[in-house]
């Protein structure tokens, strides 16, 4: 069976979204949502129980950029314990039977294979363009909030490359208009990277002040004390642009200027002593305390709908 403890393989986790989706027929449901350049299927997981009424919705993606393997590693892990807890844990029991958790366990899933096969620290996505020799663009920098204006850079060839125009990359787009599809109905937006144990909200693109500032940051440090109560891991929470750097062309500040105002970016661990290379020990633990922060996020969105 599925061993969420260690991190695996393009082709694992895609057999793993079939049987999840299979095995919990009244609790998960799949949508491809598009096609990555390389011609994979974006599948999303909808979790929830089935309601004859439109229930919210929180989106949650991990793997955006290639190399943080800690987060589709968590998006596995938010997966199961769902359809595990459903029906004993009261949180998760209310929160699923209120909303749905629509999942995307690898956004960048080109990406994500090439780590495996040739390059572990790739970021980017592994889009050609002819006239240009340098592969992919970073699809947190391909977002239209901003685009190319902070923090992201025209050339190519960079780790940080924007892409030639906003939601160039065929992947963004898919997110972006699944999200503007169902635009109504989703409440909140998390995305899960690595590393520096940080969590972060609108805006990355200006040092202005998101209009739901105060609350997105009670929120927020609500959820860091959450998750260092299981472990004593400490959070750093804030607006992006202060917090890590100003970066333009983020998903969260895009998805916040959308109107899904809980719009967080996790960095999960660590603050840098293995980095992207987290070692297979630490994925129980992480996503233990990660799951914490979740739930807080989630129990007040669904407190305030
Ligand atoms: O730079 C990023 O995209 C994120 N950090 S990472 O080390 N995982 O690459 C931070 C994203 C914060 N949000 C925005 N810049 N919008
Ligand atoms: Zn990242
Ligand atoms: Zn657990």
């Amino acid at each position: 069976s599925h061993n969420y403890m260690k991190y695996n393989t393009w082709e694992k986790i895609e057999a793993w979204i079939s049987s999840m989706a299979s095995a919990n027929p009244s609790l998960i449901s799949k949508q491809v949502i598009g096609t990555t350049f390389e011609g994979r299927s974006m599948t999303v997981l909808k979790i929830g129980k089935k309601s004859s009424s439109t229930k919210p919705a929180i989106f949650l993606d991990c793997g955006i950029h290639a190399r943080e393997w800690i987060s589709p590693a968590f998006c596995q892990w938010f997966v199961n314990e769902a359809v595990s807890t459903y029906g004993s844990d009261a949180e998760m029991t209310t929160l699923l039977d209120q909303m749905d958790v629509i999942v995307l366990p690898v956004f960048n899933i080109d990406g994500y294979v090439y780590t495996w096969t040739n390059n572990r620290m790739w970021r980017k996505t592994r889009s050609r363009r002819p006239g240009s020799s340098c592969v992919g663009a970073d699809p947190n920098r391909n977002f239209d909030a901003g685009w190319c204006t902070t923090g992201a850079s025209s050339n190519p060839c960079s780790d940080t490359y924007c892409g030639s125009k906003a939601e160039s990359e065929v992947e963004v787009k898919a997110v972006a208009d699944f999200i503007r599809q169902n635009r109504s109905i989703i409440k909140a937006y998390l995305t899960v990277h690595s590393y520096s144990q940080l969590l972060l909200f609108p805006y990355s693109y200006t040092y202005q002040l998101a209009e739901h500032h105060s609350e997105l940051m009670s929120v927020a440090e609500g959820a860091a004390k959450a998750l260092r109560s299981l472990y004593g891991t400490r959070y750093t929470s804030g607006p992006g642009a202060t917090t890590i750097y100003p970066a333009a062309g983020g998903s969260d500040d895009w998805a916040y200027d959308l109107g899904v105002k809980y719009s967080y970016t996790f960095e999960l661990r660590d603050t840098g002593r293995y980095g992207f290379l987290l070692p297979e020990s630490q994925i129980k633990p992480t996503c233990e305390e990660t799951m914490l922060a979740v739930k807080y996020i989630a129990a007040h969105v669904l407190k305030n709908l």
